[in-house]
């Protein structure tokens, strides 16, 4: 991974434009997406963070790099996960001085076609957005039963541990301004799977970033194989549970001492 250069400045209101796109062995996909997103959004700038995918991905990716020159491919040692790729792709973007950094699966589950809503709320104060299947608007298309009650149930879950207005805190079509990112402390991120998404979508919000969600189109892939597992569900149940625990303790904590503090002031006066 070389240093992007920036001979063109992008403009789209928000400044220079980096789109992530985590891959494990998304060969089938990830041409086509890279071009979609180049045909959509022409001055944005793209980087294929590739887990080392044994379907050759790598190479596909290294040959979209070498005929566009605002393609970039981070090759990483082996899989570790997506919210892995995404850390480290996220420092290479902030080091070389992108101004918005956005996440986007290979997939075509994500529209490039519809980045232009992400951007333009980010251009309009936005500190993250989220693209969003369940605000209204939002749409799924042929999804199983199986995954939409997965969401739908993970969502409710995410609200109800955290208490956050965000109806799709687990989707990964994300945009963050770049002081987003400085300000949520990176390298303190430790999820790998799914709750990657919320774990940084809670962290901006305890960081007073304002996060707004924009209504998405989400198609289920139609190539390749998901790689949704049980112990990505299970990761994201447990860390989501313990963030809610942690965040009720402490709502309880300034509560009681709020109350000590009325009392002592009222048995003084
Ligand atoms: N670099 C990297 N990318 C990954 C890894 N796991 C998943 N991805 C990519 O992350 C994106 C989302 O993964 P998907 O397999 O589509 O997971 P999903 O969207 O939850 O599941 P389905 O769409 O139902 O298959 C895709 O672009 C994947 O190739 C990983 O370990 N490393
Ligand atoms: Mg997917």
């Amino acid at each position: 991974m070389s240093s992007a250069e920036f001979a063109d400045a992008t403009d789209n209101g928000v400044g220079r434009v980096l789109v992530v796109i985590p891959t494990y062995n998304e060969a089938q996909n990830i041409e086509s997406i890279v071009g979609r997103i180049r045909k959509a959004e022409p001055d944005v700038h793209v980087l294929i963070a590739d887990d080392n995918s044994p379907d050759g991905t790598g190479a596909i990716a290294d040959r979209l790099a070498a005929d566009d020159d605002h393609v970039h491919v981070n090759h990483r040692r082996g899989k570790e996960g997506l919210g892995a790729a995404y850390l480290d792709s996220f420092h290479w973007g902030l080091d070389n001085g992108y101004d918005v950094l956005i996440e986007h699966d290979a997939d075509g589950s994500h529209q490039p076609e519809e980045l232009h809503r992400l951007l333009d709320a980010l251009a309009n104060g936005a500190d993250m957005v989220k693209g969003s299947r369940w605000v209204r608007g939002g749409r799924i298309v042929n999804w199983p039963k199986s995954r939409e009650v997965l969401s739908k149930g993970g969502n409710f879950w995410t609200q109800l541990m955290l208490g956050i207005p965000i109806k799709d805190a687990t989707g990964g079509f994300n945009a963050f301004k770049a002081d987003t990112l400085r300000a949520i402390n990176l390298d303190e991120v430790a999820s790998a799977g799914y709750c990657f998404q919320v774990d940084l979508t809670w962290r901006a919000l305890k960081a007073g970033c304002t996060v707004e969600e924009v209504p998405i189109t989400f198609v289920e892939r139609e190539r390749g194989d998901s790689k949704m597992s049980r112990s990505i569900v299970i990761e994201a149940l447990i860390r989501t549970t313990l963030w809610g625990i942690d965040h009720r303790i402490g709502q309880l904590r300034r509560l009681v001492g709020r109350v000590t503090r009325k009392g002592v002031t009222t048995g003084r006066s």
